[in-house]
């Protein structure tokens, strides 16, 4: 059996090297490619089980034409001439009518490569195209990362086997971290202790000596109080922040405000408890936090962000091994992608459409231009998007020319007037560079694609001819494009270059310490102002609702393999035991969370603990009434991004 070499494309930190095993026609079985040292041979169960949806009766093989009503599902096929043919015709119609922004496209994270993840940023660039907003992820995570740490990147992930004290701040190790798992484990038989803050016992709890559960939306308070505990016991390090920060007495004089009595009546923590972790936190040697995205999904998650980046710093922390962050920002760009995404192809006069308020505007809310036509490829918005029933209802919009490049039958394609057929990575040419190390892979197509499928960047093409958009970037191939994203890449050698293109995955290490990505150098505990707390947007219902990542699907994707359904089960809630028999409500009863936006049905598990007042609703199930039809198209404070966990609900029995 011929066995070849590929990568995860899928939107996780892991970001695995594959060996992937087939008959020549077929891909047979995928395992881990251990030339990827952080991959080590070992991958999920989702990513095992993959051939099952290459290989599935069920995937779309044939450009679809609509039979039925919107959101039907009934299809005939068409040939691609059609397809393309159709949609010019109708984008040459609408734009000569409501001008190009009048098409929006919406992609967002199905695949990561390079070309095939950004190729359609620049097309929709160049027709003149609304742009997307594509804030859904860790955004706000991000901007307040950024305006303290700048450009700065943080730890790889084996360096956080280096430190003594690991906090996992809203992060899920089992289900996104995979790999991390062993490194923690490793660190802790080396005396590590680990400490999970979270708003759920998640799947990192095997790995916490202890777990502090916070209200959904208060880490920042937590931060702060942490830092006056440090500032009080002498805990900071004074001489590394005078050369290394600025701003420090100014936040200094703001946490005056911030007690661990005060932290504790907004978190819910017990004073002590925070005192403590500050002591330890402070006494430690080179303390690491690893940061998932969870806690900055609310309207104060950047600045949640800025004052869980400020602990590092106070400490001095960067400055000793396995001291720091990890997972905090994206490793640092190996290429650059501006060759796929040509933003000097658009301008700040172009209409904007936010992702996370793709329903409203499909509805006509913030948009000058009304936007007539949608493009989706790799993003399912009926799904993953918040404000669910406005995303369907945009979607059912019968004067909306809905084209989806899909593989399967999603919420999304079911609304679609045209299909496209896409493929699976094992059928693609792209190069890979994942956002949780520094780690870059090339890969080729190892089974030729089934029927009719074609890649996003084949599609982009034959879009741009059909169009008229004659730019000679439209005639080079994905294996062109990889190649010189390589060649052209400024943070590879020679030598890297050379072992990149022969398609090995090459990682490298972080250097030591970690340059601060700020322009005069210093990290920036109060710019523009200092940093502070303040409540996220909340709600009218008593329960706060959160979205947490299931280990056996990967937000929408997964759910087209049978066996991850299975492994998943019924929809589950989780609340706090005290919460639920106050609502006389018990372990495995079907109860309605619902709020001013819908309704989701749910079974009620009360097998983990879950802070006071918290609601955890873990992956994206298929289907109308899902977690998306609870949550808000509300903003972040900094980024413009999600605030998906930032919702309130009431619970009752069905
Ligand atoms: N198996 C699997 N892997 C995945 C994904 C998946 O869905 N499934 N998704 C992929 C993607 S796109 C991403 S961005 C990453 C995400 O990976 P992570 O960053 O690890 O996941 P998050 O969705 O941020 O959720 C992590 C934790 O945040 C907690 N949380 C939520 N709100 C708060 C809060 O206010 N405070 C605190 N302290 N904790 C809170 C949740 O309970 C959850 O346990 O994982 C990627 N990998
Ligand atoms: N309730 C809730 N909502 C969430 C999340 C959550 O945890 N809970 N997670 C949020 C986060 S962190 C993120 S990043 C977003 C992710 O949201 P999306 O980017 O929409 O990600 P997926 O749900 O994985 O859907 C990706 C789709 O792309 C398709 N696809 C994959 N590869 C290709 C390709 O090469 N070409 C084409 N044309 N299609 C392809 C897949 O079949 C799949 O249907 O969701 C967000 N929404
Ligand atoms: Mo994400």
């Amino acid at each position: 059996m011929p066995i070849f070499r590929s990568a995860c494309p899928y939107d996780c930190p892991e970001g695995c090297s594959l060996l992937v095993e087939t008959d020549g026609e077929r891909v047979t079985a995928i395992t881990g490619d251990p030339a990827n040292p952080y991959t080590g041979g070992v991958i999920c169960g989702k990513m095992r089980r993959l051939p099952g949806a290459v290989n599935s009766p069920e995937r779309i093989l044939t450009p679809l034409r609509r039979a039925g009503g919107k959101g039907e599902g009934r299809f005939v096929p068409v040939t691609w001439e059609e397809a393309l043919e159709e949609i010019a015709a109708r984008w040459k119609e609408l734009m000569a009518r409501y001008g190009p922004e009048t098409i929006l496209p919406c992609s967002y994270a199905g695949t990561m490569g390079a070309v095939q993840r950004h190729g359609g940023e620049g097309f929709f660039h160049d027709l003149g195209a609304s742009d997307l907003v594509r804030t859904l992820c860790s955004s706000g995570k991000g901007a307040g990362w950024e305006s303290v740490m700048g450009a700065s990147c943080d730890l790889s992930p084996w360096e956080v086997g280096e430190s003594d004290l690991i906090l996992l701040w809203s992060a899920d190790v089992a289900a996104t971290r995979l790999h991390l798992g062993p490194i923690i484990r490793g660190a802790k038989e080396r005396g590590a202790r680990v400490t999970l803050i979270d708003v759920y016992e998640n799947g990192s709890a095997p790995l916490a000596d202890e777990m502090l559960l916070v209200r959904p939306g208060t880490d920042g308070a937590l931060a702060l109080a942490m830092l006056r505990v440090l500032a009080e016991e002498g805990l900071t390090d004074e001489a590394w922040l005078a050369e290394h920060a600025a701003g420090w007495p100014e936040l200094r004089a703001e946490l005056a405000r911030w007690s661990p009595e005060r932290a504790g009546e907004i978190t819910g923590l017990d004073p002590e408890a925070i005192r403590r972790l500050a002591l330890a936190y402070g006494r430690a040697k080179a303390p690491c936090i690893v940061a998932g995205s969870g806690f900055s999904r609310s309207g104060n998650g950047g600045q949640a962000a800025r004052a869980i980046a400020a602990l590092p710093a106070a400490v001095g922390a960067w400055a000793r091994r396995g001291g720091g962050t990890y997972g905090f920002c994206s490793a640092p760009p190996l290429v650059d992608k501006g060759l796929m995404k040509r933003p000097w192809r658009t301008d700040p006069a172009r209409q904007k459409v936010n992702i996370n308020l793709l329903g409203p505007a499909l509805l006509g809310e913030g948009v000058e231009t009304p936007i007539h036509s949608l493009y989706v490829y790799h993003c399912n918005p009926a799904a993953v998007l918040s404000h669910q029933n406005a995303v369907r209802r945009g979607l059912a919009r019968e004067d909306l020319f809905t084209v989806v490049h899909e593989r399967y039958m999603t919420d999304t394609a079911k609304f679609a007037d045209l299909i496209l057929p896409a493929p699976y990575m094992v059928e693609t040419e792209d190069l890979y560079t994942p956002y949780g190390y520094r780690q870059i892979q090339y890969v080729r197509p190892v089974v030729p694609p089934p029927g009719q499928v074609k890649s996003n960047w084949e599609v982009f093409c034959l879009l741009a001819r059909a169009m008229g958009v004659d730019a000679p970037h439209y005639r080079r191939s994905a294996g062109e494009l990889c190649r010189a994203l390589v060649e052209g890449s400024a943070a590879l050698t020679a030598e890297e270059k050379a072992r990149v293109l022969s398609g090995e995955p090459v990682v490298l290490e972080a250097p030591f310490p970690l340059p601060v990505g700020t322009e005069d150098g210093k990290i920036r505990l109060a710019h523009p102002a200092p940093i502070t707390w303040y409540p996220p947007h909340g709600g009218a219902e008593p329960f706060r609702l959160v979205c947490a990542p299931s280990a056996h699907t990967l937000n929408s994707s997964f759910n087209e393999i049978s066996e991850q359904r299975e492994r998943r089960g019924e929809r589950t809630v989780r609340m706090n035991r005290a919460d639920a028999a106050a609502l006389g409500l018990t372990h495995g009863d079907r109860v309605v969370c619902a709020n001013d936006l819908g309704e989701m049905e749910a079974v009620l598990a009360l097998d983990r603990a879950v802070a006071p007042g918290a609601v955890v609703a873990q992956g994206v199930y298929p289907g109308a009434d899902g977690v998306n039809s609870l949550t808000h198209p509300r903003l972040s404070d900094l980024g413009e991004a999600t605030t998906l966990n930032d919702n309130t609900v009431q619970v009752r029995r069905t």
